[in-house]
């Protein structure tokens, strides 16, 4: 039998399948190899699993382009291999959640294939259409870059796409759309399938004539539509978690959308410090070198102070498969990359919210080299270097392969380093679907197990505070508060009952005076020697105390 934990207890972690564990040796990662590291898994102490989609898809945009939600691409291996892992992570406690495309469908999928086969096929209304575009339509872009709106000559009728050409935009004021997720639901949940993450659920609404406000935020019926759904789906199931994804989310929005009459999501995941780095200037991935360390604090703040967002609202992470490596982005890559990876997750685990690790975090995995244009697989880099490179030749080929490094999404989907044997242990030596990172030798998950002050074992010990009795009630429960102290350093207090977590996190290259806590135990350093030094941080110091 399982226990059952409430989910803000639980400590999640996400995988991008295609690059976790390659069990057949094809060169691309897959359920069953999910399945064999779920030991891995639990050894570090974690509950729910967030699964990046595993459908039927031309992965395009990595699978976020479904073409039967229903069926598992060949490549990931067969339902009945997902049935495998679903009952082998029951064994262990660990609930898995499904990646829901609820805002677009791939271009194969078979609504669109029969949608573009004639108009008067009842599919054809499923979609989003004009025979000519306006002024304002014409000039609208697409996320991904270039125009929303895509001509097919067939049917002489233009389509709208909020992302790549080969995502179509669901009209969710059909019914069909609607009651189509609901099964897609259903069938998941029949399977044993608890949580599931709802991707890009802002956009699902749509407000026409938008004209060149790209986004199609929060639309007029988005509330109308999403609840609609989720009564269809989620009522007379138990226990399940629904983590919205909304980019962006604002305090504002996440208390108007995740309580209260306008709820459509029990959970958000929190993009606090989704734009520390990130400059728009060459398309999603650029970068932005003078990012301050303050908007950590800042950033945060709100969401952490505000009384009303409770610990089971907001879901809380350093990157993910939209981002480049937390630790190349905004860490120390050389001498401190050790402390700074630690001092990061500290951060991460003394917050309000449940925690999301994203695979290869808890081994400090950096950003790879890519040296050339063809070394990327991610759509939203390919079509950059079409736009701004061939196209407007705004950038040189070059200019665009340094931004992408820094902050293109591919970063993050790298092969998970499980050793220093070939292809970092992913497989057993056929050539990858994409690069294997420069730094497996050194960075590996068979390396930091045997080294007692690994970031690996960082993970482990600090999960396992946040599970202890004596810890928990404050760090799940208590309130919080975050502050940017004058010299720099952040202090987070967790209370709980006149008992106190107390941290203080150093992102700096640089040593920092403070007043260590009176009668305060330490629980926790990001430096191993773990010397609770005379009133000083050194670079990265970071530090937790109970009192
Ligand atoms: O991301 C959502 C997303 O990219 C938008 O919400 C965007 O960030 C925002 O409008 C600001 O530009 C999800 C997935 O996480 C991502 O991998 C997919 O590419 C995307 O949806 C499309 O399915």
């Amino acid at each position: 039998m399982q226990k059952t934990i409430s989910w803000k207890n639980k400590i999640i972690y996400q995988i991008f399948p295609r690059s976790f564990y390659d069990s057949n040796n094809d060169g691309d990662g897959d359920i069953n190899g999910i399945t064999k590291k779920l030991d891995y898994i639990k050894s570090l102490g974690i509950d729910a699993i967030w699964i990046c989609p595993i459908y039927d898809t031309n992965f395009e945009d990595a699978g976020y382009d479904v073409k039967d939600y229903k069926s598992v691409w060949k490549q990931f291996g067969t339902i009945e291999d997902f049935k495998k892992m679903i009952n082998e992570a029951k064994k262990r406690n660990i609930d898995i959640i499904m990646d829901i495309v609820l805002n677009h469908v791939s271009n194969q999928h078979e609504w669109f294939l029969k949608a573009i086969e004639s108009t008067n096929n009842k599919e054809h209304n499923y979609f989003i259409w004009r025979k000519k575009l306006s002024k304002e339509e014409k000039n609208a872009p697409s996320i991904f870059g270039g125009s929303a709106w895509e001509f097919v000559p067939s049917i002489k009728k233009y389509y709208f796409h909020l992302f790549s050409t080969s995502q179509i935009d669901l009209n969710w004021e059909h019914p069909d759309t609607i009651k189509a997720m609901k099964e897609v639901i259903d069938f998941w949940y029949k399977i044993g399938v608890r949580g599931f993450r709802l991707d890009a659920i802002k956009h699902i609404s749509k407000d026409f004539p938008e004209g060149i406000k790209t986004s199609h935020s929060w639309g007029s019926k988005v509330v109308k539509n999403l609840q609609k759904f989720n009564k269809l789906a989620f009522k007379n199931k138990k226990n399940i978690f629904i983590l919205g994804e909304a980019s962006g989310i604002t305090l504002k929005e996440l208390l108007k959308y995740g309580k209260g009459k306008d709820k459509v999501s029990t959970n958000f995941y929190n993009f606090s410090w989704w734009w520390i780095g990130w400059s728009k200037k060459t398309g999603r991935n650029g970068y932005n070198p003078n990012w301050n360390y303050k908007n950590f604090v800042t950033k945060m703040k709100p969401f952490q102070e505000n009384n009303e967002v409770t610990p089971e609202l907001i879901t809380n992470f350093l990157s993910n498969h939209d981002t480049s490596r937390a630790i190349s982005r905004w860490g120390n890559e050389n001498t401190f990359w050790n402390e700074s990876a630690k001092s990061f997750a500290m951060m991460l685990f003394s917050l309000k919210g449940i925690p999301c690790i994203y695979y290869g975090e808890e081994i400090g995995m950096l950003n790879p080299i890519f040296n050339l244009r063809k070394d990327f697989r991610d759509v939203d880099a390919i079509n950059a270097y079409k736009n701004m490179v061939d196209n407007k030749k705004i950038y040189s080929e070059y200019e665009m392969t340094k931004y992408h490094n820094i902050n293109g999404r591919d970063n993050s989907r790298t092969p998970m380093q499980w050793n220093s044997l070939i292809n970092a242990g992913f497989n057993k030596g056929i050539k990858t679907w994409i690069k294997i990172g420069d730094s497996f030798k050194k960075i590996n998950v068979k390396n930091q197990l045997q080294n007692k002050n690994s970031i690996l074992n960082f993970y482990k010990k600090i999960i396992k505070l946040r599970k202890n009795d004596k810890y928990k009630y404050i760090l799940v429960d208590g309130t919080s508060k975050f502050n940017l102290l004058k010299n720099g350093l952040f202090e987070i207090i967790r209370e709980y009952n006149g008992k106190k977590i107390v941290v203080y996190i150093n992102l700096l290259n640089k040593i920092k005076n403070y007043q260590i806590p009176k009668n305060a135990k330490l629980l926790l350093s990001s430096w191993s020697d773990n010397k609770k030094s005379d009133n000083k941080l050194r670079s990265y110091e970071s530090i937790m105390f109970y009192k």
